[in-house]
């Protein structure tokens, strides 16, 4: 994968809305894990969660794959014979070096990729479907659609996988991981220039809500178990079992 510094946001840019373009999936793998607390903790753990959920003869979905982390550790950790991993994007920058990257290794479980909008696709027989911060960038109106097409294409017993930038209601405590989150940045070798000019990007493109809307959400489509697995600042990982 790409190891290209993410310095899109280092000098003065002007005010334009955040795009998965070709600028953003050159950098991808570095932009993800220096913004993202608890990312690569994630994908380890989706390797261990596809050995524990994926069945024989299904399908994984790994919705809005960018470069396909998920569906590599999905790759990883499945031990089902004849399952196969479906990655999704619409971003064709995104989704042509996600190709080059699953071509460069072996899998047992093999990976095919899409370029669709995730709110338009036929989702079937699935044990494992993953929404790795990409639910964020669906309109909130369409959200609650796409989780009832996601829940009517499980197969009982499976699981889906929902990571997020949360909002938290109390507003004292949102500033507070609002601020521990740009500190994480920070130290990751973001200036604050680069912090607010993707705040201003981000805007009205990545809508946060808070853990109790996405819990509530999923139990209106039908999930019934549903647990926080991971919360960094404000991220947070959840798994919802049909
Ligand atoms: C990872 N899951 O590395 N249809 C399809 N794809 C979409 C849509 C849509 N309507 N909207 C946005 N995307 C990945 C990280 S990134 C998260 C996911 C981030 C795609 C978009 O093109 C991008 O590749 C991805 O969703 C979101 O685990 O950048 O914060």
């Amino acid at each position: 994968m790409s190891n290209k510094k993410d310095d899109i946001f280092a000098k003065p840019v002007s005010p334009l809305p955040f795009r998965f373009d070709e600028s953003v999936a050159e950098v991808f793998p570095d932009m993800i894990s220096r913004s993202v607390p608890g990312y690569q903790s994630i994908i380890r753990n989706v390797s261990k969660l596809a050995t524990h959920f994926v069945t024989d003869n299904s399908n994984c979905y790994d919705l809005g794959c960018s470069l396909g982390a998920v569906s590599l550790a999905m790759s990883s950790g499945i031990t089902a014979n004849n399952a196969q991993i479906i990655g999704v994007d619409n971003s064709s920058a995104m989704l042509e070096r996600c190709q080059h990257h699953i071509d460069a290794f072996k899998h047992s479980t093999p990976i095919k990729l899409i370029e669709a909008d995730i709110s338009k696709l036929d989702i079937q027989n699935a044990s494992m479907v993953a929404l790795n911060f990409t639910l964020q960038f669906i309109a909130q109106e369409e959200r609650a659609s796409l989780l009832q097409t996601i829940f009517d294409g499980m197969n009982e017993g499976a699981v889906l996988i929902l990571s997020e930038k949360i909002r938290i209601e109390e507003q004292s405590l949102d500033e507070l991981m609002i601020n521990l989150h740009h500190e994480f940045k920070m130290e990751n070798g973001y200036s604050a220039l680069e912090i607010s000019q993707k705040r201003n990007a981000l805007e009205n493109v990545l809508v946060p809500e808070t853990i109790e809307s996405h819990h509530q959400r999923l139990k209106n489509v039908g999930f019934s178990s549903i647990t926080n697995w991971l919360q960094h600042y404000n991220f947070v990982s959840i798994i919802a079992v049909k």
